[in-house]
C-alpha cells in the first residue's frame, strides 16, 4: 500500500523523475541546514547574510534553468522544485534566487549580446556578482508602460534619468538591469554599481519580506556606454518576458510556504492539548487540517502541471497568471488558518507561520498583484482587456 503523506497526499512524488527528486533533496537539505534554523532571526533583524548568494551559487540554483554561461541547464520542473523548497524556508531566499536567475540573469541571457552574456552570467551563476531588476517606479507599478525613467542617446552612449522603487537586492547589487523609456520603445540597460549618478538607498520599515533587501534606484544623469543596452528588445515585451519566468517560480514557491505552514499546524495540533485532548482531535480543527492539506496538494499539483507544460514549450503567460493567482491566494489562506490554529504561539517568530504569512503579503503584490492576474485571466476569457 502506498503511504499517505500529509503534504503529498496525492502522491505527486510518483510523477517526478529520479533526477528531479535528487535535486529537490539537495535543495531541501540546504534549506533545512542553512535557512530554517535562522530565518526567524533574519526576519527579526531585517537582514539576509551577505554570504548567502555564494552559497546559493555553489548549490547551483542561480539561473539553474538557463543553458550555458555557467548555468546548470535543468528542466523548468527541477527549477520549480528548487523554488518550492527555498520558499518553504523563507520567501526572501526564494526572492533572492528569483531576482538573480529569472529576472536579472534571464534578461541578459534572453535579450543581451554575446559579450554581455560572457561578461556577466558566469559570475552571477556563481553568486559572486549580484543582479537586480528595476521595472517598478514610485508612480508606475501595475502599469509599467507609464514609467517615467528615460534614456536618451548621447553620442555613442546613453544618459539615464529616473527613479525605480521596491527593487529587491537593489543596494547589494553589482549590476542593475534598468528598464527605461526611449524614443525607440522600452529598453533594458546594464548599470554597474558605482556608476556616477547611480545610487540605491535601502528601503526600511518593511513588515513583510524582512529577510530580503529592498531598495530604491536613483538615476541622475547616469552616462552609459553604447554597449550597456540590451540589444535584442525595445518594448515592454522585454521585461514582461522576464516576469513570466519569475512568476512561474512563484507558482512553486507559494506551494512551499503553504507546506511549511501546514506541517507546522499539523504537528502543533497533535501536541497542543485543550479541554483534555489534542486540539487536532476536534472536528473543527480536523476540518481546517483537511482544508489546508487540500490547498497544499492542489497548489503543488498546479505547479507540477505548469512545469510539465513549460518543459514541453506549451506554457502561456495567462496560465502562469492563473497559477500565481491561485497558489499565492491558497498559501495566504493556509498561512492565516495555521496562524490561528497555533493560538498565541501563532504570532511568535519561534514558529515560522506568521513570518510566512506576512511574507506572502509581498508575494501576492509583487510580480503582478492578484488583481492584475485576475485581469489577465479575465482578458483571456472574454477577449476584452479591462486594465484601462
Ligand atoms: P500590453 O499592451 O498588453 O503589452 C505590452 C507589450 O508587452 C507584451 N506582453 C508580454 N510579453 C511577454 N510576456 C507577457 N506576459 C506579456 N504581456 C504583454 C505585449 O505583447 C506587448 O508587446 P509589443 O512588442 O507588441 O509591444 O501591456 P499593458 O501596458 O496593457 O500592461 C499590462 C501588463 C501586462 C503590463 C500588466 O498586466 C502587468 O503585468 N502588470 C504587472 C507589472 C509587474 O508584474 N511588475 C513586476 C515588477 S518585478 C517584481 O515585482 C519583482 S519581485 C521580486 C521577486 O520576485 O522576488
Ligand atoms: P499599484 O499598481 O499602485 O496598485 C495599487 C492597487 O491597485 C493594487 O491593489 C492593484 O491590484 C490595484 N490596481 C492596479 N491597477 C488596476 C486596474 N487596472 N484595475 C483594478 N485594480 C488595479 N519591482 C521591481 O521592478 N523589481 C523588484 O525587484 C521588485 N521587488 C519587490 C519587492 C517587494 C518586497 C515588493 C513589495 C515589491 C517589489 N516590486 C519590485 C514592486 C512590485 O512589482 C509592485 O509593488 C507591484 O507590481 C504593484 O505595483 P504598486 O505597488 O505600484 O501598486
Amino acid at each position: 500500500r502506498v503511504e499517505l503523506r500529509p503534504h503529498d497526499f496525492l502522491d505527486l512524488d510518483h510523477a517526478l523523475s529520479d533526477e528531479e527528486r535528487d535535486i529537490r533533496a539537495t535543495v531541501r537539505a540546504f534549506v533545512d541546514d542553512r535557512v530554517v534554523p535562522h530565518a526567524g532571526d533574519w526576519f527579526e533583524e531585517a537582514r539576509i547574510p551577505r554570504e548567502l548568494p555564494r552559497e546559493l551559487g555553489k548549490l547551483g540554483v542561480l539561473g539553474m534553468h538557463l543553458e550555458g554561461y555557467g548555468c546548470a541547464g535543468t528542466s523548468a520542473t527541477a527549477y520549480g522544485l528548487a523554488c518550492l523548497e527555498l520558499e518553504a524556508g523563507d520567501s526572501g531566499v526564494r526572492s533572492m534566487v528569483s531576482v538573480q536567475g529569472s529576472l536579472a540573469m534571464y534578461a541578459i541571457w534572453r535579450w543581451g549580446s554575446e559579450e554581455q552574456k560572457t561578461r556577466w552570467l558566469p559570475g552571477m551563476a556563481a553568486g559572486e556578482t549580484i543582479g537586480c531588476f528595476g521595472l517598478t517606479e514610485p508612480d508606475a507599478g501595475s502599469d509599467p508602460g507609464a514609467m517615467r525613467t528615460r534614456a536618451r542617446r548621447d553620442g555613442d552612449g546613453w544618459i539615464l534619468d529616473g527613479r525605480k522603487m521596491w527593487i529587491t537586492n537593489g543596494s547589494i547589487a553589482d549590476v542593475a538591469v534598468v528598464w527605461a523609456a526611449t524614443d525607440e520603445g522600452v529598453r533594458g540597460f546594464l548599470v554597474p554599481a558605482g556608476t556616477p549618478g547611480f545610487t540605491a538607498p535601502e528601503i526600511h520599515k518593511k513588515l513583510s519580506l524582512r529577510a530580503s533587501v529592498t531598495s530604491e534606484l536613483v538615476l541622475d544623469g547616469v552616462r552609459l556606454p553604447g554597449d550597456a543596452v540590451l540589444p535584442e528588445v525595445s518594448s515592454l515585451r522585454g521585461p514582461l518576458s522576464c516576469l513570466n519566468e519569475a512568476r512561474y517560480g512563484i507558482v512553486w514557491g507559494a506551494a512551499g510556504a503553504a507546506r511549511a505552514c501546514f506541517e507546522t499546524a499539523l504537528r502543533y495540533s497533535m501536541e497542543r492539548t485543550a479541554f483534555g485532548r489534542p486540539i487536532g482531535a476536534t472536528q473543527i480543527q480536523q476540518q481546517k487540517l483537511a482544508h489546508m492539506a487540500l490547498e497544499v496538494n492542489r497548489a503543488t499539483l498546479t505547479a507540477l502541471h505548469l512545469g510539465r507544460l513549460k518543459d514541453a514549450g506549451r506554457l502561456r503567460p495567462e496560465q502562469i497568471s492563473m497559477g500565481k493567482l491561485g497558489n499565492v491566494n491558497a498559501a495566504l489562506d493556509v498561512a492565516r488558518t495555521a496562524r490561528q490554529m497555533l493560538g498565541a504561539n501563532g504570532i511568535s517568530l519561534e514558529y515560522p507561520v506568521i513570518r510566512h504569512m506576512t511574507n506572502l503579503e509581498s508575494v501576492v503584490t509583487y510580480e503582478g498583484t492578484a488583481d492584475v492576474h485576475a485581469l489577465v485571466i479575465g482578458g483571456a476569457l472574454t477577449g476584452v482587456q479591462a486594465f484601462r
